[in-house]
């Protein structure tokens, strides 16, 4: 059986990409959770990835690590569960938006780091903030605009790029973030997910807190 090892569910947000996938395409995994940032962390991590980072897939003797290298692998182990869309465009698409996740949006990652154990409406945040949150809204409106009648995800049925904006859905949550209507039915949908529901209950029952991270705001 695949091995995934992730971070702590309150907060490891590359660790949820993979996790909501393989949930929400039901392919089975243990889950290997190592808390973050603590000592001893990082050794704990390197047995598995080379990084020292999570997430990371354990198959047999093969690893792969990255969020979306884990992503296109497990895609491409179950093509039957069209992780990436069947359409051609449509999949260069939701692959481009999918890469686009991984390796920006670091404003809002910066600034909004997941938390999905905190609510903390109405603060101010740096203009570029707002520059990531535009450019995801307008993702989103377009795909929703055009994919609505063949489902509630980015692209109608579910896919790898779901997976890799799903952590921006909680950011949304956990700061107030304010969305145009068919984006805040995206992080609606994508929030109120049976798998999403087991990540919040599993993390509001993690012991572990990260200084400065975690008052209590509700
Ligand atoms: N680009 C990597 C990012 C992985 C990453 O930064 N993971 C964080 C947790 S969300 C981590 O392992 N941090 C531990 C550390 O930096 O010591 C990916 O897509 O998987």
């Amino acid at each position: 059986m695949f091995k995934l090892v992730i971070g702590n569910k309150a907060y490891s947000s590359w660790s949820l990409r993979p996790w909501l996938l393989m949930r929400q395409a039901g392919i089975p995994f243990e889950e290997i959770l190592i808390p973050l940032y603590e000592s001893g962390s990082t050794d704990a991590i390197l047995q598995y990835a080379p990084t020292g980072k999570v997430p990371c897939l354990v198959d047999g003797s093969l690893t792969v690590w990255e969020s979306l290298a884990i992503c296109e692998f497990l895609a491409e182990e179950f093509p039957e569960k069209q992780l990436w869309p069947a359409d051609r465009a449509v999949r260069a698409e939701v692959r481009s938006l999918s890469a686009e996740m991984h390796a920006g949006f670091t404003a809002i990652r910066h600034h909004c780091p997941m938390n999905v154990r905190r609510h903390v409406p109405g603060r101010s945040h740096p203009s570029e903030v707002g520059r990531d949150l535009a450019r995801f809204s307008a993702i989103v409106e377009s795909m929703r605009a055009r994919f609505a009648a063949s489902g509630p995800f980015l692209a109608g049925q579910f896919s790898v790029a779901d997976a890799m904006f799903a952590p921006v859905a909680t950011r949304c949550r956990t700061y107030g973030l304010r969305l145009p209507s068919r984006s805040q039915a995206w992080v609606d949908h994508i929030l109120g997910l049976p798998a999403m529901q087991e990540w919040y209950a599993a993390a509001a029952e993690e012991p572990w807190v990260l200084p400065g991270n975690e008052p209590a705001e509700g």
